[in-house]
This record gives C-alpha cells, structure tokens and sequence, in this order.
C-alpha cells in the first residue's frame, strides 16, 4: 500500500471505530445534570469553559494577586466562565489544548467558535435536553461506553447509589468503584467503614480483613463495577515499609476480593494534590513515581490484573518495558498532563514499537460530559497520525499491510484491549 492509500485506510478506520471510554468523570441525568445544585452530569458551556485546566491557566493571566482565589470562588459559575472567556479565550489566542479543545466541541456541535461573547452558546444549549444530549454527544464523539468514576467515599455519590432506583443501570455507562481514602489515609477510611457498619480497624485487629473485604464485594455487587480505580500519589510504593497498613490491605484484601471477580485494579500513579489548595481542583500537580512498584505487584500477584497509568513523562519508557515482562499490566491513556498532541504522540508511537497493539493509547478524563467530543477528536488525529507511519515502516520491511490489518488494530487499540480487560 502506498503511503497516501495507508494514511487513507487508517483515518477511516480510526475514524469509523467506536471508542469505549475506559476512564471519565462523566454520569448519567439520574446522578443529577448541571445546573441543579449537586449535579454530577456536569455538561454545556458555562461548565466547559470552567473546567479545572482552564481555571488554572486563568491565573496566570489574572493571577491571584489582581483577583484573590477567594473572589473568584465566590463569583457565580456564568460570571467564572465569562471572566475565563475574555481573558483566555478573547483577550488572547486560544492556543493551549484545554482552551483548543473548548472550540472544537463547539465548532462540531456546528456552533461558531468565534463568538466574543458565551451569550449565544448559552442559548443553544439552553435548548439541549441532558439525556438526549448524552446521546448527541456520544455519536459525534463515536463513543460506544462511558467509564465512569465513582468515589464511593464521596458522602454526595454514595447517598445517590443508596437513595436512587437504578441510579446505575444505564447501558451507555459503566461504573467504576474508586477507593482513593483506603491507600492514601487507611485510618480515616477505617473510621467512615465503622460508622457504615464494618468493623474496620486501622490496626487490622478483630475482624478487619473480613469486613473490609465485605465492603469492597458489597460496592463492587451494587454498582456492578467495571474495575477497581485509585489515584496513587508520587510517593506510592509496593512493598512500602513505611506504610505496613497499605501493604496488608492490598495483599489481604485488595487482591483476593478483585482476583476473586476477575476484576482489575486501575492505578493512577503520580498525582500530588493540591499543591496549590486556592486552585481547588484545579491545584493538583505531577511527581515522579516508582515503576518498580507496578512490577513488584504484577509478579507477586500473577492471578491480578493491572490496568496502569502514570502522570510523569519520565515514567512513561519504564512502564512500557515493564509492561512487556507481565501480561496481567494493561498501560493505558496519556492521563491529564501528557494529554497533549506532542505527548500523546510520543507515547503512543514508543508503546507501539515496544507493545505492538496491546495497550489502551488513549482514554478522555472527561469531567465534562461535551468534552469526549474534543479528547477524542484530538486523540485520534494524533493515534492515526502515528499508525500511518508504523504501517510504512511495515510496508518498508516488505510486509503487506492491509485495510483488513489496519482495522482490527485500530478495534483493538480503542475498544478491544479495555473490554477483553474487564471482561465486557
Ligand atoms: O484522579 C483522577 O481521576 C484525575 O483524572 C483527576 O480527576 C484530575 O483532576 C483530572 O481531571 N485529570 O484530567
Ligand atoms: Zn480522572
């Protein structure tokens, strides 16, 4: 094939290929839709332009010595994201990712990305009905499934999973059990279990095991969960002297409740919080975090699976390499500060050639349901832009690639991989 016809045959494949979101913030109208206070379908302009990124980049250009953190937090969501609007968006060129991929979902949604005002998006989506939105959005975005996360410590999302009939059961979703609090602060996650009922103590004295392990079978049960998530912070390791209570829980609890379902264990390694706290969400950022840690846990626990990803770039080479020693870890996704069209390509073409096509490239992040149009419309340009020359390099060691071979890597690569992990 030649180059030209390749490059033709992988952006209709790439293009033409549902995408299953293996990782989103995003839920269904029964969790509540924005603007009801307490919504957790968080969709339409004034929460795009809003979103934690671009708050952050905001004070860079109004920093907080000209408009103090408190100010802003104060101001209504509409009087955010105007102010977000002139000073990103119009006051300057649009250029970084998270401003670009606001006016790609516009200009998709066939709106105009150069309005100088929010005024006319607000009245178009004003006009959207949430669930028959979800439904729009999933078709312009060619997404088949919406992974989501689902903090069951979270006081808000679990009284929903207790409160509501069938909160969980929309076939366009897949829910997620996140249980950050049992690694990154077991005592006080023991404290809540208690006064949910489990006789947890952070001493693992009494009847610990059991009853932590009750709770992880009851929410995996309720909520029918996809995998098991955690964010790990830089400092994460395994086996960790310095914190036997996470050891324990992992190899004790963790492992044999999730084994026992077949079910993986997504680990999202590098975050450090709030290293700006006035930023809120927006005021996390990256560490360096240990590989090794992965591989320990991947050859002591060969009957686990692992679905990995990391946040620094100076992580991404070891995991791939480590990623070809076990195949119970899954890499996956260029997560939040790689998801950027340099990294993704540089990742994804480095997990190419140490992988071939057995990782998951991309997955969206999307806090903000409008944004799978953008993180996926950016990821497959970058994706197909690097299969088209690992399929010339192919052609030029003397193998025939065909539509056939470009295909079912592309369904691989973007559906397959995730589903055949989690057993979907
Ligand atoms: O912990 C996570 O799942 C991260 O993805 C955070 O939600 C982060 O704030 C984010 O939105 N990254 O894109
Ligand atoms: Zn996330």
């Amino acid at each position: 094939m030649s180059r030209k016809n390749i490059e033709q045959q992988v952006t209709k494949a790439v293009w033409s290929q549902p995408v299953s979101d293996l990782h989103t913030h995003s839920y269904p109208p029964k969790f509540g839709a924005s603007p009801a206070p307490g919504a957790l379908l968080l969709w339409g302009i004034d929460e795009l332009v809003t979103y934690h990124y671009l708050i952050a980049e905001v004070f860079r250009v109004v920093p907080a010595t000209k408009l103090p953190y408190d100010k802003f937090w104060a101001m209504r969501k509409q009087e955010q994201a105007d102010h977000i609007w002139k000073h990103l968006f119009v006051g300057r060129t649009p250029i970084g990712e998270a401003c670009r991929g606001v006016l790609t979902t516009l200009e998709r949604l066939g709106l105009d990305p150069n309005e100088k005002s929010l005024k006319p998006y607000r009245k178009w989506f004003a006009r959207q009905d949430p669930d028959k939105y979800i439904d729009k959005v999933m078709t312009v975005a060619n997404v088949d499934l919406i992974t989501m996360t689902n903090p069951v410590f979270d006081d808000h999302e679990r009284g929903l999973w207790e409160k509501v009939p069938g909160i969980g059961q929309d076939p366009r979703f897949a829910a997620v059990l996140r249980i950050d609090p049992l690694l990154r602060n077991w005592s006080g996650a023991c404290g809540k279990l208690w006064t949910w009922g489990y006789q947890a103590r952070p001493d693992f004295s009494g009847r610990t095991v059991d009853e932590v392990r009750r709770f992880l079978a009851y929410w995996l049960d309720k909520m029918k969960a996809v995998y098991v998530a955690m964010s790990l912070p830089p400092e994460f390791r395994y086996p960790d002297p310095n914190n036997p209570a996470g050891d324990r829980f992992i190899r004790e609890i963790l492992m044999p409740v999730l084994a026992e379902g077949r079910r993986p264990w997504a680990m999202m390694i590098g975050a450090r919080l709030r290293v700006n706290p006035g930023l809120q969400d927006g005021g996390d950022s990256v560490g360096s975090a240990d590989v090794m840690s992965v591989v320990n846990l991947c050859r002591d626990f060969p009957q686990n699976k692992f679905m990995v990803t990391m946040l620094a770039r100076e992580n991404q080479h070891e995991l791939a390499a480590s990623a070809r020693k076990f195949g119970n870890l899954l890499p996956f996704g260029c997560w939040w500060f790689l998801n950027n069209p340099s990294l993704v390509q540089e990742v994804t073409r480095m997990r190419l050639e140490l992988l071939g096509t057995t990782f998951v490239p991309q997955h969206s992040d999307a806090r903000i349901l409008d944004q799978l149009i953008y993180k996926w419309e950016h990821s497959r340009r970058v994706i197909a832009k690097v299969l088209a020359d690992k399929y010339v390099d192919l052609e030029q060691s003397g193998f025939k690639v065909t539509a056939k071979h470009i295909r079912a890597d592309v369904a691989l690569l973007l559906r397959d991989n995730y589903r055949e992990f989690i057993g979907r």
